[in-house]
């Protein structure tokens, strides 16, 4: 494996768990994951669930009451996302989940480790050298796969105009509801402005004390996209939300403009690419892990079900099955991206929800019902 990112340690647990001898090999020096928060619905749920981490990832996480939308500071919509499982929390918490799963099932992970390619017979190659071979290799090295660049598979890649800077900080709920008493900050609150300036702030409680919050803009707007964050823009206009911004603005930040990658292939032999390796998508429907974990999994399945001398054709079978789900999901966010929709609120219903509904552990979810 290589790459020990949230579709790294996923796929390397399910394996290890299905009798796989799992080796992940990741480039940081450290076991850690950078960002703040992050949303897991559904799909990504079931398959933590059969990983066993269920316990631990509920325990420093939450279900907010609402996913409440506003423009100019107007409620548009609250969805209680009713019959939906969704949870938020830090990425270090979703992380640190995926580690102690992994360990548990016998995974070997090594830190510092770095991978330079791999070939569709089987061979990885390591940027000290050293080579190894195995029944499978999956790039999970996120979206500058090497795994990926090294078979040379033909991409596409995508821009948006808007971007987003990301931060964690203390939740102070009692200052918000000084400055708002109405306002349940317990909810999700996507904050969102388009007229006279495109500003918006993706307000999300990630447990009872850390708070994520996204801010986006352009790209085009300088004082917008500057990191660290220009306080007194963000400040007037989203005075509510003070005592936060000035919490983001001690911290550097890094701006991230918003891309989708697609790939002509998802398998090449005995290598197999999942995650932001394959599919990275823009953030609206809070999809790219889940995606990832979805097809860690299913990929997990298709594999231990082949023998190796047919994983070739046992990888294909399983890209043309699953791959319309993700190919989906990754159109719908991008044009959520290019078209700001998500602003209008009651944006978590129909064809928006496929992907957050999807349960990849169901053994019948390709028979037709
Ligand atoms: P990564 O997380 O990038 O992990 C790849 C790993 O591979 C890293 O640890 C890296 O160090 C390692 N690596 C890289 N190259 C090598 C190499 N050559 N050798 C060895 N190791 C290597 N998704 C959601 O589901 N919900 C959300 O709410 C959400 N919010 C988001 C908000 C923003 C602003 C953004 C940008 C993304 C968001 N995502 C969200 C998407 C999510 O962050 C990614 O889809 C997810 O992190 C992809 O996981 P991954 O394991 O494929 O890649
Ligand atoms: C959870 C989440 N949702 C949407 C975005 C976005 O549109 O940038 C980012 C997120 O982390």
């Amino acid at each position: 494996m290589s790459g020990g990112g949230f579709a790294g340690l996923t796929a390397a647990t399910a394996l290890a768990r299905m009798g796989w001898s799992v080796r992940v090999h990741e480039r940081a020096p450290e076991l850690r994951t950078e960002g703040a928060g992050i949303v897991v619905w559904n799909n990504s749920l079931q398959v933590i669930d059969k990983l066993g981490a269920t316990h631990d990832l509920m325990s420093r996480s939450m279900t907010p009451p609402a996913y409440e939308t506003r423009m100019n500071n107007v409620i548009q919509s609250q969805e209680t996302l009713d019959g939906i499982s969704w949870r938020t929390m830090t990425r270090s918490h979703l992380f640190e989940t995926l580690l102690c799963a992994a360990r548990e099932a016998g995974v070997q992970v090594l830190a510092g480790s770095e991978v330079a390619g791999a070939t569709p017979d089987g061979k990885i190659s390591f940027t000290n050298g050293d080579t190894a071979e195995a029944d499978l290799i999956i790039g999970a090295d996120g979206v500058g796969s090497a795994v990926r660049d090294s078979l040379e598979i033909p991409l596409k890649r995508e821009r948006s105009r808007d971007g987003i800077t990301r931060f964690l900080v203390p939740r102070r709920k009692a200052e918000l509801q000084a400055l708002e008493p109405d306002t349940e900050w317990d909810n999700v609150i996507d904050f969102w402005n388009l007229d006279p300036r495109v500003l918006r702030v993706l307000y999300t409680p990630a447990n009872e004390d850390e708070l994520y919050i996204a801010l986006m803009s352009p790209a085009a707007d300088a004082d917008g996209s500057r990191v660290p964050i220009d306080l007194d823009l963000w400040t007037a206009v989203f005075p509510q939300l003070a005592p936060v911004l000035a919490d983001a603005a001690k911290t550097p930040g890094k701006y991230y403009g918003y891309q989708t990658t697609r790939l002509e292939s998802w398998t090449d032999g005995k290598v197999a690419l999942i995650g932001d390796a394959a599919h990275a998508m823009c953030p609206a429907l809070a999809q790219g892990a889940g995606a990832a974990m979805q097809n860690a999994w299913t990929l997990a399945v298709a594999a231990t079900a082949a023998g190796a001398a047919e994983m070739p054709e046992a990888l294909k079978e399983w890209e043309r099955l699953e791959r319309p789900f993700t190919d989906r999901v990754q159109d719908r966010s991008q044009q959520y991206a290019d078209t700001r929709a998500m602003s209008q609120g009651n944006q978590f219903v129909g064809d928006s929800i496929e992907t957050a509904l999807y349960n990849p552990t169901d053994p019948n979810r390709h028979t037709v019902k």
